[in-house]
C-alpha cells in the first residue's frame, strides 16, 4: 500500500552564504535517503527546501541549529496535504464516472491519462494523433501526442512534461495543453499560424514507471524505476542521464541519490525512446521540458557556466515570456541559464537538446514557491496551466518567426 508521511514536514533553509550552503549539500552524503531535498541547495538568495522524515526531524533539526542555519516549517505533516489531495481524486472520479467526462482541474492516475490520450487522439484524429515511441524500464508504452495539419516532417516543436514523477502539475499542465492547441486551431492567431506550418509534439507522461509508482506506492518519487543486478537502490534521475556534460558536477555516481545519473548516457529507456525519435525526426526546431516547482523558466547551460551562442537571444525571449505569464494571474517567474539561475546540473534534456541543434531549448520550473511544493492542489491546475500557455505561446511565436 501506499507509503505514510505522517508527521514528515518539508523545512526552508535560507543559506546566508556559500559555506552554509556546503553544510547543507554535506546533509545529502551524511544521510543519504533521509533527507530529501526539494529545492537542492543553489545560491544563497534561494531557499533550500528539504523533506525530512518523522524519525529523522530532531538530528536534521538539531544539525541545523548547531550550524547557525536559520529554517522555517513549510509543510507541518505532509500526509495532511496527501490525504487531502487523495479525496479530492477520488471525489472527482465519482463525478467523471457519474457524467462520463474528464475534468481538466484534477489530478489523474496514468490509466485515467492514458484512456484520455486514447479519447482525446479519436475525437481530434483531424489534427491530433497517437504515437508509441518506446517502452519503459518496466514496459509500459511512450506515448507522444502528434498535433499535425499536414505535410511531412514539418519543422516541429516538442514539449515534454513529467520526467519527474511527483511533478503532478506538469503533467495535468500537459494535458490542458494539449485540449488548449485542438481548441484554438482556426481561433487563435498564434497557433493557427504554428499549426500551419510546424507539428507540435507532447509527451505528458515522460516517466510511466516513476509515475505510476506515485500513486501506488510514494506519492514523492522522483527517478525512474530501472534496477541493475547488484545495485541495491532503485531509479535514474532522467534529467541527469542525457549526454550533454553526462557525468559532471550537479549529477550524482551514487544509485541512492535522487540525482543518480544512471551507468551510461541513455542508459533509460525513457531517456533513448526521446533521443531516438528526435534525432530520426530531424526538424525539431523548439524543445520545452516542464518541471516543477520554483516558478523559473531558463535555458541552458546546465552543466556549465559557458554562455550558449544565442544566450542574449534566449535571455530576451524568456524575459518576454515569462512577463506574458506575469500578465495572466500575476506569478512572478525568473529567469535565465540554468547553470547561473539554479545550479550546475549535468546531462540533462535541454543541454542534450541545444548541443543536438534545437537552439529553441527551455526548461520550465512550474507553481508554486515552495507553500505546496509537489503537493500543489488541484484547485491551481487551470491557473498555472493557462499562465503557462502564454509563456509557450510566446516561445512558439518566436520559433515561428525564426526559421
Ligand atoms: N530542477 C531541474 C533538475 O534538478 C533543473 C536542472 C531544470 O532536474
Amino acid at each position: 500500500g501506499q507509503m505514510n508521511f505522517t508527521g514528515d514536514q518539508v523545512l526552508r533553509v535560507l543559506a546566508k552564504n556559500e559555506k552554509q550552503l556546503s553544510l547543507l549539500r554535506d546533509l545529502e552524503g551524511l544521510k543519504p535517503q533521509k533527507v530529501d531535498f526539494w529545492r537542492g541547495p543553489a545560491r544563497p538568495s534561494l531557499p533550500v527546501d528539504m523533506r525530512v522524515p518523522f524519525s529523522e526531524l530532531k538530528d536534521i533539526k538539531a544539525y541545523l541549529e548547531s550550524h547557525g542555519l536559520a529554517y522555517s516549517i513549510m509543510i507541518k505533516d505532509i500526509q495532511v496535504l496527501l490525504d487531502e489531495e487523495r479525496e479530492a481524486m477520488a471525489k472527482s472520479r465519482r463525478l467523471e464516472r457519474s457524467t462520463s467526462s474528464f475534468s481538466y482541474s484534477s489530478y489523474h492516475t496514468l490509466e485515467e491519462i492514458y484512456t484520455w490520450i486514447d479519447n482525446f487522439a479519436t475525437e481530434h484524429s483531424d489534427i491530433a494523433s497517437k504515437i508509441r515511441i518506446g517502452y519503459s524500464f518496466e514496459n509500459r508504452s511512450i506515448l507522444v501526442l502528434k498535433f499535425s495539419t499536414g505535410g511531412s516532417q514539418r519543422p516541429a516543436i516538442w514539449i515534454d512534461t513529467g520526467i519527474h514523477a511527483r511533478e503532478w502539475i506538469t503533467h495535468a499542465t500537459g494535458i490542458w495543453t494539449a485540449r488548449k492547441i485542438v481548441n484554438e486551431y482556426g481561433k487563435d492567431r498564434i497557433v493557427t499560424n504554428v499549426l500551419n506550418a510546424m507539428d507540435i509534439f507532447m509527451e505528458i507522461v515522460s516517466n510511466p514507471d516513476g509515475f505510476a509508482f506515485t500513486h501506488s506506492m510514494n506519492r514523492l518519487w522522483r527517478k525512474n524505476k530501472s534496477s541493475r543486478p547488484g545495485i541495491f537502490c532503485i531509479g535514474v534521475d532522467l534529467n541527469r542521464n542525457w549526454k550533454s556534460g553526462f557525468g559532471g558536477n550537479g549529477s550524482n555516481n551514487n544509485p541512492c541519490s535522487e540525482t543518480y545519473h544512471g551507468p551510461s548516457p541513455q542508459s533509460e529507456p525513457e531517456v533513448a525512446a526521446i533521443v531516438d525519435f528526435i534525432t530520426a525526426h530531424g526538424n525539431i526546431k523548439a524543445l520545452i521540458s516542464i518541471h516543477s516547482y520554483s516558478q523559473m523558466l531558463m535555458y541552458p547551460y546546465g552543466h556549465t557556466l559557458e554562455p550558449v551562442s544565442n544566450q542574449e537571444e534566449l535571455y530576451s525571449l524568456a524575459k518576454d515570456a515569462v512577463q506574458a505569464l506575469y500578465e495572466v494571474h500575476g506569478m512572478e517567474y525568473i529567469f535565465g541559464s540554468i547553470s547561473t539561475t539554479l545550479y550546475v546540473a549535468s546531462g540533462i534534456t535541454v543541454d542534450w537538446a541545444y548541443d543536438s541543434g534545437i537552439k529553441y531549448s527551455f526548461s520550465f520550473e512550474l507553481r508554486d514557491t515552495g507553500h505546496y511544493g509537489f503537493l500543489l492542489p488541484a484547485a491551481q491546475i487551470v491557473p498555472t496551466a493557462q499562465e503557462t500557455w502564454l509563456a509557450i505561446q510566446t516561445i512558439m511565436e518566436h520559433t515561428l518567426n525564426h526559421p
